[in-house]
């Protein structure tokens, strides 16, 4: 009976792997390749004129040309369901810096927003409204920053130069892709050492999948 029971656990656990196993890779992008293969670029409301995304330099540029466009390019293998620690550096000629997880290519998002001096402040938003909002996090236009979000289940925590910001838990949003997203009408907001790290199953490691298939012998 015993057995019976492990087999009917494994059976869920495999009947409901694989979206979390293929669905999610694990990629790093430097653009030092000069382009932004791999990403998907998406100018909401706006034409292809309305929004510029530009690799050059080893960085990936972005910038909202049109006042009513939001530009916003995300990380293709990151699409799914799926736990992960999602890391980049930033910069912008303005005060706002975003990225963005869970985010559905028509729309819906997660964006954390680092806000240079006067504000020198980091917000959370979610599609219903502001999460969180960080305040007393110095730092100036123009200069880099290291911002890494991870996600397990509900569970959000966020990091500003490896010192943790926001650890809170919401389930607006169960799935999508990760990005990264350009914020006020001209300003340029850069990125570069993207980092994408699923976890889970795929972070557990083949010796759970001997595990697994050992209960299937
Ligand atoms: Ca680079």
């Amino acid at each position: 009976m015993r057995n019976s029971w492990f087999r009917i656990a494994a059976f869920i656990l495999l009947s409901t792997a694989p979206a979390n196993l293929y669905a999610c890779t694990l990629v790093s992008d430097d653009f030092e390749d000069g382009n932004d293969a791999g990403w998907t670029r998406i100018c909401e409301n706006g034409s292809g004129v309305d929004c510029l995304f530009e690799v050059s330099g080893g960085t990936y540029k972005l910038q909202q040309v049109d006042v009513n466009a939001r530009v916003w390019s995300i990380l293709d293998a990151s699409h799914g369901a799926c736990d992960f620690v999602f890391q980049a550096d930033f910069k912008s000629n303005s005060y706002d810096k975003k990225v963005i997880f869970r985010a559905d290519p028509a729309g819906p998002r997660y964006e954390l927003n680092l806000r240079a001096n006067p504000f020198n402040d980091l917000f959370l938003h979610s599609p219903i409204g502001d999460l969180a909002h960080i305040t007393g996090i110095s730092n100036t236009v123009g200069s880099w920053y290291t911002i890494r979000v991870q996600v397990v289940g509900s569970h959000i925590q966020v990091w500003v130069d490896d010192t943790l910001k926001i650890d809170l838990h919401d389930t607006t949003l169960v799935s999508g892709a990760v990005g990264v997203r350009a914020h006020k009408h001209g300003a340029v907001c850069e990125y570069d050492n993207v980092q994408f790290t699923p976890l889970g199953l795929t972070a557990v490691g083949e010796s759970s999948w001997s595990y697994l298939k050992e209960i299937f012998r």
